[in-house]
């Protein structure tokens, strides 16, 4: 069997290339193919082990794109990157033709924000041996935060998670993660307590993704409403992550992300 993707043995960093107009922090800079190309190998030269290349954004309230759009956004870059960039490269969709183009061209993993609830989307998986990352959501970006209520939140996405892992083994996958989902369907303080209790999630077994950059549960804090202003509290919250055992790190700056997650390390070796 082949090595799996996803858990290296080591802290894995995604970096995020989002090519759309409408992405939350940085929606219309990477639109351009030449700019997409030259922020993936920035990302690459910094330190990332995977780059996660997104054509819709999911930001709450965020409209679903029409798939040939998607597909000209996305399927270029990866193509680009995979054939130029030494370093894995992850579609993020909820289509399972997006994913089944981008695995053609290159991608190797699949990172839904749906958690394959779409038996297209295993069945897209399956047939290209693909590696796969399920997300906790409810509802859809557009519907989510109206949708942010739990009795015990740490349980509830657990039990999702748990049944989404299930699901894929059963179709035969076997380099699978999976994501909480910080921002999509939760609360601010939902999103703390799932990084706060986050050995919970890690008990599954599986490697964990945790995604905290520049979101807005950060800009809940004094002084951090300014995206801007979220730097250091991503920097901090992916420390935590990596100390609650987190084994994928998506962030946008990857250089300052990569010396967090050193610095957490260096904690947990010590
Ligand atoms: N967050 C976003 C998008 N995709 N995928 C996973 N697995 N985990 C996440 O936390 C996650 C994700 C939202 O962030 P971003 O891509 O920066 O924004 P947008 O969706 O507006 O493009």
């Amino acid at each position: 069997m082949a090595a799996p993707l996803l858990d290296q043995g080591r802290t894995l960093l995604m970096g995020i290339l989002n090519v759309t107009p409408d992405s939350f922090s940085d929606g219309g800079r990477f639109l351009d193919s030449s700019v997409a190309r030259e922020q993936a190998r920035r990302m690459v030269d910094e330190g990332a082990d995977i780059i996660d290349v997104g054509g819709e954004s999911t930001r709450p309230g965020a409209a679903a794109v029409d798939e040939e759009e998607e597909l000209r956004r996305v399927v270029p870059v990866v193509d680009w990157i995979a054939a130029h960039l030494r370093t894995l490269v992850s579609i993020d969709t909820r289509k399972a033709r997006v994913a089944s183009e981008c695995l053609q061209h290159g991608a190797r993993i699949v990172n839904d924000v749906t958690a394959f609830q779409d038996a297209a989307m295993i069945e897209t998986a399956r047939q290209h041996k693909a590696a796969c990352i399920a997300m906790h959501m409810k509802g859809t970006p557009d519907t989510m935060m109206d949708l942010a209520q739990y009795g015990d939140v740490v349980a509830e996405v657990k039990e999702y998670l748990g049944g989404r892992v299930a699901a894929l083994r059963t179709a035969g996958l076997v380099d699978i993660a999976i994501d909480p989902g910080l921002g999509f369907a939760k609360s601010a303080a939902h999103n703390f307590q799932i990084l706060r209790r986050l050995p919970e999630l890690a008990a599954l077994g599986v490697p964990v993704l945790i995604g905290p950059s520049r979101k807005l549960f950060l800009g809940t804090l004094a002084d951090m409403e300014a995206m801007e202003n979220r730097r250091e509290g991503t920097v901090a919250a992916i420390t935590a992550a990596v100390l609650g055992g987190a084994r994928i790190i998506r962030a946008h700056e990857v250089a300052a992300a990569r010396r967090a997650i050193a610095v957490a390390e260096a904690v947990l070796r010590a």
